[in-house]
């Protein structure tokens, strides 16, 4: 595979660690592709923390930046990639920038993490699942949601396999041709679904990836994830299974030697969310060893 891109990215930035831009721009980079970040917010550090300060960035000023590539020309992108968006505001001119792109790139891919809340909660206004389910979810081309993120959106439990698989079935028929619930928990063990609907109307090809729970919490996992599967996707645009499989499996491997740093030097890994060993896990991004293996249903 030697396909790349151009890929405009939308997300936060933090001044320390990895979440948002900070933790998809090197990774897609290392896979050798062009990346643009738009820093939707910048912060000190991630908001799990005790405190953080920083700006924020509003949907006029969004637009400004959009207006000022197009007045260059520069507004030619393979993908838009999206992540936590704080407010409707700024995701309504995600959408007008979508169009945009789309008229001078009809074919452009928009791979979007809906990112809404985790395990029950919220972590965006309320009003903001309604303009993902109405205008978002039917412009994007591959959607990432979680477990919570899919049953906001289709309005359905997932309390099964089946019903991982039947949200899917929801999600294809509103808009994305690509679906990855990227963790479903079931009995305290993780599972990835995946959906590839190759043909409008017809039924997807599905597949599970079963990964094993690490007694730790992560911040930035669910960013990187996505940026993985819209780098690896895109080397196999027919092989959603392949490009899960390998995403999945560096960032295990990231996982582990995140934690095994932190071990190392005395942290009790489920006292607080560890910030990811990004950079000390390039090999694993560029070259992984694949290991979780996908099983097609
Ligand atoms: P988002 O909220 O950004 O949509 P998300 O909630 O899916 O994403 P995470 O829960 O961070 O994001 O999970 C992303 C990926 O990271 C999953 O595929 C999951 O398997 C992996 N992951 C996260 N935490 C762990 C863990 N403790 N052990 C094993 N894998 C984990
Ligand atoms: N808390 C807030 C406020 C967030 O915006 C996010 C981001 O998505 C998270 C927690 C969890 O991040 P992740 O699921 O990517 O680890
Ligand atoms: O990982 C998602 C994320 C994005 N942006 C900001 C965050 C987080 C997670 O904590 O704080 C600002």
């Amino acid at each position: 595979p030697s396909e790349t891109g151009r890929v405009l990215s939308i997300q936060s930035h933090t001044v320390q660690g990895y979440v948002g831009n900070k933790s998809a721009v090197f990774p897609l980079q290392l896979l050798g592709y062009d990346v643009d970040p738009i820093n939707s917010v910048q912060f000190s550090n991630h908001t799990g923390y005790p405190t953080f300060k920083g700006q924020v960035l509003n949907g006029d000023q969004l637009w400004d930046i959009i207006k000022g590539l197009e007045a260059n020309n520069l507004l030619y992108y393979t993908h838009l990639l999206t992540g936590y968006i704080g407010s409707v505001s700024f995701l309504n001119t995600v959408l007008k920038a979508i169009d945009k792109l789309r008229s001078i790139n009809p074919g452009l891919t928009y791979v979007c993490d809906p990112v809404l809340g985790d395990e029950g909660k919220l972590y965006v206004p309320q009003e903001m699942v309604l303009v993902y389910r109405e205008k978002v979810v039917p412009v994007a081309s591959m959607l990432t949601p979680n477990q919570f993120e899919a049953e906001l959106l289709t309005g359905s439990r997932i309390v099964s396999e089946k019903d991982g698989r039947e949200a899917c079935n929801i999600l294809h028929a509103a808009g994305p041709s690509k679906v990855v619930i990227t963790s479903i928990n079931i009995d305290g063990n993780l599972l990835l679904i995946g959906s590839h609907q190759k043909e409008k109307g017809r039924p997807p090809v599905q597949f599970r990836i079963s990964i094993p729970k690490i007694p730790a919490y992560f911040t930035g996992t669910g960013d990187l994830t996505t940026a993985l599967l819209l780098g690896w996707s895109n080397k196999y645009p027919d092989n959603l299974d392949k490009a899960a499989e390998i995403s999945v499996s560096s960032l295990q491997a990231l996982l582990v030697r995140t934690v095994n740093d932190y071990t190392r030097v005395g942290h009790d890994c489920q006292s607080s969310s560890l910030e990811i060993r990004l950079i000390q896990s390039q090999d694993d991004i560029r070259n992984p060893k694949v290991v979780y293996k996908a099983e097609i249903y």
